[in-house]
């Protein structure tokens, strides 16, 4: 009696919390189509797509608009910490430290930059406070210097992305922004729906090659994801597209590791289309500060990461993690994403980030 009761109460509450997931499953969906919508209908107003891109220009104001916060942070912290101050003082090392890992420079980062000021004051290079922002620009300039890209892509045909990441860091909206540029370049675009793990995923990524042009590889939800890169690989050798790029879900239904899965979608590609896929590009949410240099970890014990996407610097104090990651892992930013819009992704450009920090 007791056990069937048990029972009843435990189917009860499995059916509730299914209600309740597919409940916010479709508000999630009906939220991102708003948001697409909105999307939509702003692009319809503008010019093209291609005007768009080359009016809003590469580097300096746009990378000073997008870390506003974090600038804000940094310059007014510095301006507070060298007010009045005479000389360079343990203290105001100190404070300094504090500050730069406030804006998530993170321990090894902030230890080489301090390390950097602290010989300067030793060789008497620098004894002025007031000159500690440009010393620290130069050194974080130097930091994203040093993990200068590789051109991998030119001349592979197709050249294959492969875009990793934990759920929601901006994979797939990545993926469409790229599409629009590479589009808008001239390239032919296939884009390769390898998250099977629900079916808006599929629909998302169907959704921007529709908007920019793209060609659109994808299945059913819960297919198998390395036979669909598989298949997307195929048919971006028979057809010759240009660029194939391979979205990938952030977590998965089976038991099957994240990880592993990886690894068997990069040896997959590797056997349809040699050298594939050219580059493997690691999508960190910059929100996630110091996580995100956990998930880099993690991320290389599957797969060689050969560059990194940082999204939605836009919202965040903590673009310093931009530095912190460069100097950690050695691996290039190929790009960022400022916001949500089609716009909102720019080349990577490390002298006029250092400067749109401090400046
Ligand atoms: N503000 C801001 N939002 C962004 C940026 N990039 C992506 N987003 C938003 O972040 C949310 C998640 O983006 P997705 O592209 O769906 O993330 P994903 O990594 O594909 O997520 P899964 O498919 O669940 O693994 C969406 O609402 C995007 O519009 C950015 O650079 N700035
Ligand atoms: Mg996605």
């Amino acid at each position: 009696m007791f056990n069937k009761k048990n029972k009843e109460a435990k189917a009860r509450q499995a059916s509730e919390e299914k209600a309740r997931l597919e409940k916010v499953r479709l508000a999630e969906r009906e939220a991102r189509l708003a948001l697409e919508r909105e999307e939509q209908a702003r692009l319809q107003q503008s010019p093209s797509l291609t005007q768009e891109l080359g009016a809003a220009g590469e580097g300096g104001s746009w990378f000073r608009r997008g870390v506003t916060k974090t600038r804000e942070a940094l310059t007014q912290g510095l301006a507070q910490l060298t007010v009045g101050k005479k000389e360079i003082s343990p203290a105001l090392m100190e404070e300094l430290e504090e500050l730069l890992l406030t804006a998530d420079m993170g321990v090894a980062t902030t230890k080489r930059l301090l390390e950097r000021v602290e010989r300067s004051v030793a060789r008497k290079e620098l004894n002025d406070p007031a000159r500690l922002k440009e010393l620290l620009r130069e050194e974080v300039e130097s930091i994203l210097l040093g993990a200068e890209p590789a051109e991998r892509l030119e001349g592979a045909n197709p050249g294959v992305i492969l875009f990793v990441g934990v759920n929601g860091v901006g994979k797939t909206t990545t993926i469409g922004k790229l599409a629009a540029r590479f589009q808008a370049e001239g390239k032919r675009v296939l884009l390769a729906a390898g998250d099977t793990f629900r079916a808006a995923a599929a629909e998302q990524l169907a959704h921007w090659a529709e908007r920019t042009g793209a060609g659109f590889y994808g299945r059913e939800a819960g297919a198998d994801p390395s036979s669909v890169i598989h298949q997307a690989l195929k048919k971006g050798l028979e057809e010759k597209w240009d660029r194939v790029l391979c979205d990938t879900a952030g977590r998965l239904h089976t038991k099957t590791n994240l990880l592993e899965e990886l690894k068997k979608i990069k040896r997959v590609a590797g056997a349809v289309c040699p050298g594939a896929p050219h580059e493997v590009w690691l999508v960190l949410d910059a929100n996630t500060g110091q996580n995100a240099i956990h998930q880099t970890r993690q991320f290389l014990k599957a797969v060689e990461v050969t560059g990194l996407v940082l999204t939605k610097l836009d919202g965040t104090a903590k673009g310093g993690v931009v530095v912190g990651i460069t100097n950690e892992f050695h691996i290039p930013i190929r790009f960022v994403g400022l916001g949500e819009g089609v716009e909102d992704l720019r080349v990577f450009d490390p002298k006029a980030f250092a400067q749109s920090l401090f400046d």
